[in-house]
């Protein structure tokens, strides 16, 4: 068998090419030129892959790739795909994000080949926004037992709150549209938010444990222990007695609430669609929600700390001009149909983050420069 994957240096490309790799796949990734390397996430597959530069947005880059490739598979996973960047880039977002998908969509319809291609769109859970259902659960005959639980499924009206889910909601329609008029095999995955040692650094987890990576070796290079007293001014950690300081982790909104997962098993889910004959849509996500403020917590937890306010300052650059406050998925088709489980829990996610980044920041050994790299903080 044959894949393509548009996105292979992200996050989930770089998973994805690892689980069709074990599969027998021959995968070719296509990457877009850039002035400096970044294929980090996908270094150690170097050897097992086919890379092709090409540009999603260039519908003649996407049909020759299409072409000559003859894949029995493709995995749409390249976008712009950071909420907030959409915001001040809109219109490169939706050529990326939503022109893309069209780009690929057309060159699967026109190929000789077209039925014997199978395509994933990379849909998300963004496009809810502001939507939830309700149901009441408990026991009827323990009347404060009852709660309302608020979720989203595969059946929830799509309420999109940013340029980035707009353009997510666009290619979402376009597969089925494809797969109405043209029988395009193509399935979409409604994927909740994943996250992984390989999220890049300005999404608000990754961001975290990142951040606190370099703490932990600050203090170490510093020979302080994480319970010493830390004295926390203003924008700035200070630890008694000492002139160093360490500037505080700058952060949004706390409240929002995230149903967060383990990317490797979210590209399971992925491969999964693309085993159906008929192709569909389905919900991928843990069932559970956690604010901002309940990662906070595991990741500064993972190295010992409890007190984690004390190091966060709210900066209001973080803020979005509108924002999903509530995201909490049913995967009940994806487990039925598909028979896949998440197996990485909330805790155990922010343990592994926190300690791949502890780790990586003691191989770096922090210079003046890196501290200055992280309070520039973005994202
Ligand atoms: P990343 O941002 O880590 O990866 C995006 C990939 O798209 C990168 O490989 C990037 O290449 C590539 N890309 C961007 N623009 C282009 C372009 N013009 N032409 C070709 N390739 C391009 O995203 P994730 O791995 O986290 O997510 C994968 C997909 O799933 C995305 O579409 C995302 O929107 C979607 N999604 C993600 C969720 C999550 O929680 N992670 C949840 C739901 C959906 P480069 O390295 O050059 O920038
Ligand atoms: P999200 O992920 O927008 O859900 O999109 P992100 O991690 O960027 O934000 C999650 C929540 O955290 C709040 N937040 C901050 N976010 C960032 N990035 N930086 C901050 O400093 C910060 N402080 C608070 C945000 O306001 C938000 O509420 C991700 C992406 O992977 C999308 O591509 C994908 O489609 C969705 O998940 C599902």
């Amino acid at each position: 068998m044959k894949a393509i994957i548009f996105g292979i240096t992200g996050q989930d490309g770089s998973y994805l090419a690892e689980l069709l790799l074990d599969k027998g796949y021959q995968v070719t990734g296509v990457t877009r030129r850039s002035s400096t390397p970044n294929t980090q996430n996908i270094n150690h597959l170097l050897q097992k892959i086919k890379l092709i530069e090409g540009d999603i947005t260039d519908p003649f880059s996407v049909n020759s790739i299409v072409a000559l490739e003859e894949p029995d598979e493709i995995y749409n996973l390249a976008a712009q795909s950071h909420v907030g960047t959409s915001f001040n880039q809109p219109n490169y977002t939706w050529d990326v994000t939503a022109g893309g998908t069209l780009n690929i969509l057309e060159a699967i319809r026109f190929s000789p080949r077209k039925d014997n291609i199978r395509f994933y769109q990379a849909s998300s859970s963004e496009m809810f926004g502001k939507n939830y259902d309700q149901i009441r659960e408990g026991d009827p005959s323990k009347p404060d037992s009852i709660k309302t639980k608020k979720y989203q499924d595969e059946n929830t009206p799509f309420m999109p709150q940013s340029p980035y889910a707009i353009a997510k909601l666009a290619s979402h329609h376009l597969v089925r549209n494809y797969r109405d008029s043209y029988g395009v095999h193509g399935s979409c995955g409604i994927l909740f938010n994943h996250e992984s040692e390989r999220r890049g650094e300005n999404f608000v987890t990754r961001k975290i444990t990142k951040w606190i990576g370099e703490f932990s070796q600050w203090l170490t290079s510093m020979g302080i222990d994480s319970d010493m007293t830390t004295i926390s001014t203003g924008d700035t950690i200070y630890v008694s007695g000492r002139q160093e300081s360490f500037p505080k982790l700058r952060l949004g909104n706390l409240d929002a609430k995230r149903d967060w997962g383990h990317a490797s098993d979210y590209v399971a889910a992925m491969w999964l669609m693309l085993q159906q004959d008929t192709p569909d849509d389905y919900v991928v996500a843990t069932g559970e929600t956690h604010s901002i403020r309940d990662f906070l917590y595991a990741a500064f937890n993972a190295v010992g700390i409890s007190n984690w306010a004390g190091f966060v300052v709210i900066d209001p650059r973080f803020y979005r001009p509108a924002e999903v406050d509530y995201l909490l998925g049913v995967p009940n088709k994806a487990e039925r149909k598909l028979e896949w489980r998440r197996k990485i829990s909330f805790t155990e996610l922010a343990e592994r983050m926190v300690h791949n980044d502890v780790q990586k920041a003691r191989l770096r050994r922090p210079s003046l420069q890196t501290i200055s790299q992280c309070c520039s903080q973005k994202g």
